[in-house]
């Protein structure tokens, strides 16, 4: 699907916004199971390798490893918190509709989870992967606002055809990004957190580059869908990441970039305020597919 396509329609019995359904009451045991299974093992892994505000947000949310969480309850304790919402939808969704939810403050999460076989790694996001990954930090005010900041941004991103370089922001700090704390680095990133080996590999392993975040740096660095980063993008706050994205005007940005190349992905850059440099070994060592 061209996430680009807006005038994709949505699905079968899928609302005009894509929104469906959560269909809580529908899961089957072996659902359940591969919930506890995911959730089990990145509880864990993670203290002492997510962040302060993510593991809080678990803990706020209730989210336990019981079963697949019911979005109804979730939404309670979520907007009681910072008035955001999961609504469900089937699948990844246009760009359009995806922004327009988060700048009304709508996280969309698929209803499905992936199958016992796939609990490395899958394509698509699954409900594991948006509401263990992405919902813990919606509790936080500061991040609440950026997400919803992003949205909007996204929305005008859209219309001045500079998708693609907003996309890398959002990879490499929603999905992707690190935070820097006096206890050392934590992760925030909800591909990350949501992975066991991405969890420990982000942290520990001396092949990808970690480099101290920069908007326009970011916004120049094409990502990877299918493996590993070969680099991660590291805030001080996400206090920091919020002011960068709200007191930048992207018009002038985009202009900038219009003239600019994009970076190598293992590349490192003259600006850059290197924290680690990688050997790359990693993804060397992988066959290109
Ligand atoms: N749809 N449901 C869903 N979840 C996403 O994370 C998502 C999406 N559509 C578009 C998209 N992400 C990205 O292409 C944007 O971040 C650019
Ligand atoms: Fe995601």
């Amino acid at each position: 699907m061209d996430l680009l396509d807006t005038t994709h329609r949505p699905p079968e019995g899928a609302n005009p916004d894509w929104t469906i359904p959560q269909g809580f009451e529908s899961y089957s045991k072996a659902e359940h199971d591969v919930w506890i299974a995911l959730y089990d093992r990145q509880a864990t892994i993670l203290p002492g390798r997510a962040c302060d505000a993510f593991l809080q947000g678990l803990h706020a949310l209730d989210l336990h490893g019981e079963g697949i969480p019911d979005f109804e309850r979730l939404n309670r304790r979520l907007c009681a918190l910072t008035s955001w919402r999961i609504v469900a939808v089937p699948s990844l969704v246009p760009d359009d509709v995806f922004f327009d939810h988060l700048a009304n403050r709508r996280f969309p999460a698929a209803n499905f989870i992936r199958r016992a076989d796939q609990l490395d790694y899958l394509q698509e996001p699954d409900i594991f992967h948006d509401v263990f990954g992405h919902v813990p930090l919606l509790t936080d005010p500061v991040f609440a606002d950026y997400m919803q900041a992003y949205g909007q941004g996204g929305l005008r991103a859209l219309k001045l055809g500079r998708l693609h370089n907003l996309a890398r922001l959002y990879w490499y700090t929603v999905e992707f990004g690190l935070l820097e704390t006096p206890a050392g680095l934590r992760i925030y990133g909800a591909g990350i957190v949501s992975s066991r080996s991405e969890s420990i590999f982000a942290l520990e392993s001396a092949s990808p580059h970690r480099i101290r975040f920069n908007l326009e740096r970011v916004m120049r660095t094409p990502y990877r869908i299918d493996d590993f980063q070969q680099i991660y993008f590291v805030i001080p706050s996400l206090q920091d990441l919020l002011d960068a994205t709200i007191k930048t005007d992207f018009g002038p940005l985009y202009a900038q970039l219009a003239g600019q190349a994009d970076i190598a992905i293992s590349g490192i850059e003259p600006g850059d305020v290197v924290l680690s440099r990688g050997s790359q070994a990693y993804a060397k060592g992988r066959v290109t597919q």
